[in-house]
């Protein structure tokens, strides 16, 4: 590999270093970085840190100045081409007359999609593609779904024994897996807008369903799914106001029960006229409030309704080294399942990695 192309993944390595710290505090936005380089040094530096506040471009060539013309600018995101909340980046990086400007990867926002790398070929900046691409868009993964589809990208986390269990035949699920397991349970609720469980689950174990890390720890958005409207106002999640609560529920629940969780401050949306809660119409609804992501705790009868309907994109399950057994322990996943092998679901890009006494196993879920 040559020295030039070694040196533009050391720069854009640190780009990514950045956009990567600030995932869970963007809200729908993407993750970016910048980092500018002139003369072998580097000149700026720059993260989006905020939805609303400056893109990674405007922080690093306000921190370049004059210093910015001629340089090679990193950027893990195609710059913008758009009036969003912000001016075009492209526009920045034309005026600060940047001479040559290497993009990990394309933005699929449609406003975007191929414009800004185009306009600043146009302007006669020389720009680089692909460069650690493959990383930034993992690391966009939720926002690559959320703007082209409006639809949340949802992450399903659960820990199970080795034979398949949620919990014990009693219900206890104090703990399942370990410490270790738990504690990134938490890092995954800052990284997701919304946190989503079964009224069964907030009845069993009351959570709070927060965030519960020094640092970082933006709460959830608390999505209970609860068709009949059991949840009790005097619930932990209902009474902790740390973040907003939505229930998801049908258009015959009592408006009575309504009324008084509306009183506790909950977000009531009714989902359908079946006896259960239509989850489809759900993520619909969810992506028009701009909940871009959902971490998905649920119980093993939420886990399999999603699952059925492939509404799950992205699956980590915990594997603690126990046996509990108990023919009415619940499982992982509770669906009316397939006849035979070779209609199984299967996960995808499938990885496996050990987290203290569990075994982590991630992948995805292909729906079409
Ligand atoms: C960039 N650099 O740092 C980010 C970009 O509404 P706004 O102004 O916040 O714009 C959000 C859109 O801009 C977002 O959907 C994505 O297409 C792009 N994000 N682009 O050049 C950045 N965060
Ligand atoms: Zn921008």
């Amino acid at each position: 590999m040559s020295i030039a192309v070694l040196n533009d993944e050391m720069y854009m390595r640190l780009a990514l270093d950045m956009a990567s710290k600030a995932q869970g505090q963007t809200d729908i936005n993407p993750v970016v970085g910048c980092v500018v380089v002139k003369d072998g040094r580097i000149v700026g530096l720059g993260a989006h840190l905020r939805r609303g506040e400056g893109h990674a471009e405007v922080h690093a060539l306000g921190m370049a100045g004059d210093q910015a013309e001629g340089a090679t600018v990193y950027v893990t995101l195609e710059p913008c081409s758009h009036h969003g909340r912000t001016p075009p980046c492209c526009d920045r990086l034309i005026a600060a007359k940047a001479a040559r400007v290497v993009v990990a990867c394309t933005d699929p926002n449609p406003q975007v999609a191929g414009r800004g790398i185009a306009k600043l070929q146009q302007a006669g900046i020389e720009v680089e593609v692909g460069i650690l691409g493959e990383e930034s868009t993992r690391m966009n993964e939720m926002f690559n779904k959320y703007i082209v589809t409006r639809l949340p990208f949802v992450t399903m986390k659960s820990a199970m024994t080795l034979d398949g269990k949620l919990a014990a035949k009693t219900g206890d699920s104090r703990y399942v897996s370990g410490a270790k397991a738990r504690e990134l349970t938490h890092t995954l609720r800052h990284r997701h807008m919304g946190i989503m469980v079964g009224v069964d689950t907030a009845l069993a174990d009351d959570p709070e369903l927060t965030t519960r890390l020094t640092v970082p720890a933006v709460h959830p958005v608390r999505i209970i799914v609860d068709s009949t409207l059991r949840l009790p106002v005097g619930a932990r999640a209902v009474q902790d106001r740390s973040s907003r609560v939505i229930v998801l529920t049908t258009e015959g629940a009592d408006p009575i029960k309504e009324a008084a969780l509306a009183e506790a401050g909950v977000e009531v949306i009714r989902c359908g006229g079946g006896s259960r809660v239509d989850l489809k119409l759900a993520m619909r609804k969810l992506g028009e409030l701009e909940i871009g992501s959902i971490l998905l705790e649920g119980g093993g009868k939420l886990n399999g309704a999603m699952l059925e309907l492939g509404l799950i994109d992205k699956l980590l399950l915990f594997i603690a080294p126990k046996l509990i057994g108990g023919s009415a322990a619940p499982a992982v996943f509770q669906f009316e399942g397939f006849d035979k092998m070779s209609e199984a679901i299967r996960l995808e890009e499938m990885a496996v990695e050990r987290v203290g006494d569990d075994v982590l196993i991630s992948g995805y879920l292909r729906n079409l």
